[in-house]
């Protein structure tokens, strides 16, 4: 059995300074590292001068990082992965930054992962690299003369051909792609706008086995789905600090139904539109206030970059606006947290919701929505809202579906969503459960390294 290495801007396989799993991520590739003898790649998060990797070795995962020079990070991880790439392949040219250092940052780092992997892959090792951080690394890697197979898989949507063609040197950047023999992608949709690139701006052809050929090379592209580690969030849910957090949040709502949010405070998650959507509930169902209230957690992330800055400031003054106009002595209408959770606390907020509202603008997948589906009591479950526009729609096609650009939209799915019957809930519960656990991330997992390595 040949070694896994897997590559991605962070490692979140645990250590001994943070021995706990780290999302579902995290534990589907730590087991098949496990198995596999394997090492995962990435920044430590620290910067300073980069020098050999630090290895560690913890309950067989072998972790390695190296630091960056703070222009490094600054470039390619602030600059070109955040403030370029993230919004533009979320659809928002109005926020994309177009820098010729931040590109040039980009490539550096890339060419620093390949200088410092490099020596430490021996010629039988599988290679996956994860994202849009980390596009390039494949082409460094065949430059320094690699001839492994090599995979990559993006987490993120793949942006429609007139959008990427904004972006200075994009031929250059999907070029870089083909230097993988497999590349994943979360939907059938994403894979097609790819389809359309190739074919459009690369005079490329798509064979009927799904292979690519662009200039006489030929690479495989599949759309591969991620999914939660099920069987461990549903024990989660059922674990004593779930309970505890269940039985919290019930008393905390005698009379009134919850709805639950929990995203990191980006700007493509859509919690300005989630917002107003609720405001407009309350506007025009005056008769529903005070049973009703929405919880988003929030943790914020990128914090260093404007437009997270922005969006944060523009969710303080609208969640503002709207406790001030709609509380009463005795209710609050919107209660939003600023802080992260422990995931069992979590397993028990989405399972005292009766609705899971998750309506990002755009998003790869969105893990959220499957994990409030795996959290429910299967006896008496809740209605998950979901956008259109998530990836996890294709799979989850029993949610109410909303356009999250629409406040009525919203409104009116809040709506139904209460006065569901708990057939209905059953009946739309029931599908979306069985695909969560049939279509887990081990399963991801096992179709992308399938294919990788050769099946
Ligand atoms: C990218 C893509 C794709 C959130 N708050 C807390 C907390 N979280 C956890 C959630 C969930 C994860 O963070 C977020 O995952 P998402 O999938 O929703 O979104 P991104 O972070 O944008 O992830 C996305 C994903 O990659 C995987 O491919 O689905 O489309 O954008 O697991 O539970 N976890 C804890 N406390 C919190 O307060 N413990």
């Amino acid at each position: 059995m040949s070694r896994l290495i897997v590559i991605s801007n962070r490692v979140s396989a645990p250590t001994a300074d943070q021995p706990g799993a780290q999302g579902g991520l995290a534990v589907a590739l730590t087991a098949a590292l496990r198995e596999a003898d394997g090492i995962w790649f990435g920044w430590s998060g620290e910067t300073g001068e980069t020098v050999a990797p630090k290895f560690e070795t913890y309950d067989g995962v072998t972790s390695a990082t190296i630091d960056l020079p703070e222009q490094d990070v600054e470039e390619y991880y602030d600059g070109y992965a955040n403030r370029t790439l993230w919004p533009l392949f979320h659809y928002r040219l109005g926020l994309t930054e177009f820098e010729r250092d931040f590109q040039g940052g980009y490539e550096r780092v890339n060419r620093l992962f390949g200088e410092f992997i490099g020596p430490h892959i021996l010629p039988d090792d599988l290679i996956w690299v994860h994202d849009y951080h980390m596009i390039p690394l494949g082409w460094v890697l065949r430059q320094r003369g690699l001839t492994n197979r090599l995979g990559f898989f993006l987490h993120i949507p793949w942006p429609p051909t007139r959008l990427l063609t904004a972006l200075p040197d994009h031929r250059r950047l999907v070029e870089a792609l083909f230097a993988y023999d497999v590349i994943g992608f979360q939907t059938q949709e994403w894979l097609e706008t790819f389809h359309d690139y190739v074919v459009t701006q690369m005079g490329g052809s798509i064979h009927d086995d799904g292979s690519i050929t662009v200039g006489g090379r030929t690479i495989c592209a599949i759309a591969c789905p991620i999914g939660i580690d099920a069987r461990e969030f549903i024990a989660g849910a059922s674990s004593p600090q779930a309970v505890a957090t269940h039985r919290r949040m019930i008393e905390s709502s005698i009379g009134r139904s919850l709805i639950v949010g929990v995203d990191r405070l980006d700007y493509s998650k859509g919690l300005e539109e989630r917002f107003n959507g609720y405001q407009r509930y309350l506007e025009t169902r005056p008769e529903a206030r005070a049973v009703v209230y929405l919880l988003q957690i929030a943790p914020p992330s990128r914090a260093s970059v404007q437009s997270y800055q922005d969006i944060r400031a523009q969710l303080d003054a609208l969640s503002g606006r709207i406790n001030g106009a709609f509380a009463d002595i005795d209710w609050v209408p919107l209660r939003y947290v600023n802080h992260g959770y422990p995931r069992d606390v979590l397993a028990g907020v989405y399972r005292a919701a009766r609705i899971g509202l998750v309506t990002p603008l755009r998003d790869g997948m969105n893990l959220v929505a499957k994990e409030y589906v795996a959290a429910q009591d299967p006896e008496n479950p809740g209605v998950l809202i979901l956008s259109r526009f998530a990836g996890a729609a294709t799979q989850l096609d029993q949610a109410l579906l909303v356009n999250p650009y629409s406040p009525d939209d919203i409104a009116d799915a809040i709506e139904r969503a209460l006065a569901m019957s708990r057939e209905e809930r059953l009946a739309r519960w029931k599908p979306m459960f069985a695909n969560i656990c049939n279509e887990d991330v081990n399963w991801w997992r096992e179709q992308f390294t399938a294919r990788l390595g050769g099946a």
